[in-house]
């Protein structure tokens, strides 16, 4: 039978996303039913074609689901997912409310889909989208090659902070652009600028070294959530990751810059082959031609966009690479619609 579907949070902007995807992959659902919060209740969205009235966030509105996509706060999680699972379902999670706790799986089906039969807690959770943005490419250099260690370095979208972010970065460059002077002498940007918004520094003309919370040891929870979670999805809990997250002024698609160093030698050619044939990867490489992955280029779309590659000049054992993902795409609503269907599939012949 065809399994019946919750999206709980499907007015936000990872929502309105994971309506697109819904209604352009392959339908695997019987009903879906679209949940958010009391104040959105009534609105009607459209899905798969057909209008669909929203339901305020209610225990009842579990009631014969079979899988509940979260893409909602951590807060809002924390409380709810186990409400749902409760009354049946089981709970997509695309909140941090989880990511880290052991009786919860971290999936990318690229990568680990064996993984989202093991919840105990009823539980999966969808990774960050920092973290979703390079795993894939990652997963298939480690099957490869096997990964020693990691560094990143992270160039962030806007849209990473929600609607307010994406918002707050228009504001900016329409002030920026009305005084070409900009970005010629210290704080002028800071002062024409003004409303900075969810980011800690002005980003139009700039960029911002953070993203997240401040954790220990003066890192930021972005910074933190690429380590603990890569080396989690990879089953890799002593691998070695130096992150530092800097968002910069895009309004969707992160890209990140990776130093990947590995337990045997490698080869730009052999690895861009190992990337050209991985699912969910494209690589687009030759710089002599201007083609490497832009956020520009790549938003929208739901592959890894890989470019740059090569062999560090001082390591053979290790590759440096510039890659894109669209944050809120692969970042978030597809990768959790990926693991949705796996788990759709399980209701296949019931
Ligand atoms: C960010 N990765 O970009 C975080 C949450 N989406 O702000």
């Amino acid at each position: 039978r065809r399994p019946t579907l919750a999206v709980v949070g499907a007015t936000g902007a990872v929502g309105t996303v994971m309506l697109d995807i819904l209604s352009t992959r392959e339908d695997v659902w019987g009903e879906i039913r679209l949940v958010a919060s009391p104040r959105s209740a009534g609105k009607r969205l459209t899905v798969r074609g057909e209008e669909v009235e929203v339901q305020a966030l209610a225990p009842e509105v579990f009631d014969g689901v079979d899988v509940a996509m979260f893409d909602v706060p951590d807060e809002v999680s924390k409380q709810w997912a186990p409400v749902a699972v409760e009354r049946g379902a089981v709970a997509v999670d695309n909140s941090g409310a989880y990511r880290m706790d052991p009786d919860v799986p971290l999936v990318v089906p690229e990568v680990n889909a064996d993984q989202t039969r093991n919840r105990p807690r009823g539980i999966i959770s969808n990774p960050n989208c920092t973290t979703l943005s390079m795993i894939v490419a990652m997963g298939a250099l480690h099957r490869a090659y096997g990964l020693a260690s990691l560094v990143v370095a992270s160039y962030q979208a806007a849209s990473g902070s929600g609607q307010e972010g994406i918002d707050t970065l228009h504001d900016q460059i329409e002030k920026a652009a009305t005084d070409r002077t900009l970005g010629s002498r210290a704080g002028d940007v800071r002062a024409a600028v003004g409303e900075q918004g969810p980011f800690p520094a002005p980003l139009a003309l700039n960029v911002v070294p953070w993203a997240g919370s401040l954790k220990e040891d003066g890192y930021a929870s972005e910074e933190l959530k690429v380590r603990n979670e890569s080396r989690k999805i990879l089953g890799m809990p002593d691998l070695p990751v130096a992150a530092t997250c800097v968002r910069v002024p895009v309004v969707t698609t992160h890209s990140l810059v990776v130093h990947a160093s590995f337990e045997t030698e490698v080869s730009a050619d052999r690895a861009r082959e190992v990337l050209a044939s991985a699912p969910g990867v494209v690589v687009q490489d030759d710089p002599a031609r201007g083609e490497f992955p832009t956020p520009a280029d790549v938003v929208g779309t739901d592959p890894t966009w890989v470019g740059r590659i090569r062999r560090s000049l001082d390591d053979p054992a290790s590759l440096e690479l510039f890659m894109c993902g669209d944050n809120l795409r692969k970042g978030a609503a597809l990768n959790t619609a990926q693991i949705a269907e796996v788990v759709a599939e399980e209701f296949a012949g019931s």
